[in-house]
């Protein structure tokens, strides 16, 4: 007879949280340093610096099952959602020529944009290979992560389609971070639920949290383009605007200051004059109020999961890393 956590001659299928964790991080090193000979420069290069793996321990996180077991094919789908991040990273950085990401170089910069992109795309099928070796494949179907990463680019494309629009309403900047952010979150939470076998409306919920958060994530990543130093955000900052991105915080601005609309539409107004505008609405404090009726309602949710109260704390946990108040 088999038991969950214990090794006989077949392979270890369950795992504790702290070990799953462990496991991903291992998968996704092994995967970018065992890559090609011609490649693996390249992918060895990112793997020098990590993320924060948000995205991994989400998966991680909801797909511990009531016995506190988490089965090896969320370590498959949570390695394989961290390389297809990091895809989306390479052509970020390529597409906002960008230097420094995770406080390194980024491939772009080091080894130019045309290695770069082709980087991103290996990525990308990379991150479907991993996915391949899932058990079940009722599960892997029933995410329907192709969907998810079609959101994605079609989020980024929605996003590079409004570069610089002064005009950009709310609900279209919405419309962007759902697709560009949430929707990883979303695919994160989603297959967690699926591989814990939660019943289709716990699924709901989790699917409904994995897109608040991301929201959440979104949002806060605004505000600290606006009030974070480089060396606090181990990226750049205070450059969303001069790449044509406008975000929450200036969209607040711009609704509330006609004239600095008017002047920023006929003029190059400075990176002064932006935090200004931004400073004299509130904008920050605007967005932060939207983060926390999201922060609110994900708490909402979480509360009401079937879950027992370690599994909720991890939720919590995630949801404050998400908002950056842990
Ligand atoms: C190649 C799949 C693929 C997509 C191409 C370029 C593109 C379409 C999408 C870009 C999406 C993007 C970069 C959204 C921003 C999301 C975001 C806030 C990323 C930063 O995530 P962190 O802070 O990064 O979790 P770390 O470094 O911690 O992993």
């Amino acid at each position: 007879m088999t038991s969950k956590n214990t090794m006989n001659m077949e392979k270890k299928e369950f795992f504790a949280y702290e070990e799953a964790i462990d496991l991903v991080k291992k998968e996704v090193e092994g995967a970018l340093t065992g890559s090609p000979a011609i490649i693996r420069e390249y992918l060895t290069h990112l793997s020098l610096s990590q993320g924060k793996f948000i995205r991994a321990v989400s998966v991680i996180t909801c797909a511990e099952d009531k016995e506190g077991n988490i089965h090896l094919n969320a370590v498959k789908i949570a390695g394989a959602i961290e390389i297809l991040h990091l895809a989306s990273l390479v052509h970020d950085d390529v597409m906002d020529n960008a230097d420094l990401r995770r406080g390194k170089a980024t491939l772009q910069k080091k080894y130019g944009k045309r290695t770069a992109v082709i980087c991103g795309d290996y990525l990308l099928s990379l991150a479907l290979k991993m996915l391949s070796v899932i058990s079940n494949k009722k599960d892997y179907l029933e995410l329907d992560l192709p969907d998810y990463i079609g959101k994605l680019c079609l989020g980024e494309l929605n996003q590079h389609i409004n570069n610089k629009n002064l005009n950009l309403s709310i609900f279209q900047y919405f419309k962007i971070i759902s697709g560009k952010t949430a929707a990883l979150f979303e695919a994160s939470f989603y297959a967690g639920a699926v591989i814990a076998g939660c019943s289709e409306g716990e699924t709901i919920k989790y699917r409904q949290i994995g897109n608040y958060i991301g929201m959440i994530f979104q949002l806060s990543d605004d505000c600290i383009d606006f009030d974070a130093t480089v060396e606090e955000a181990n990226k750049p900052v205070q450059s969303d605007y001069e790449q044509g991105v406008i975000t929450l915080p200036l969209i607040h601005a711009l609704q509330e200051n006609k004239d600095f609309k008017e002047k920023a539409a006929h003029t190059e107004v400075t990176r002064e004059e932006i935090n200004e505008a931004v400073r004299k609405s509130g904008g920050l404090k605007f967005t932060r109020l939207v983060i926390q009726k999201y922060y609110n309602k994900a708490m909402g949710r979480i509360r009401e999961l079937d879950d027992n109260s370690g599994k909720k704390a991890r939720l919590v946990n995630i949801l404050k890393k998400a908002a950056r108040v842990v």
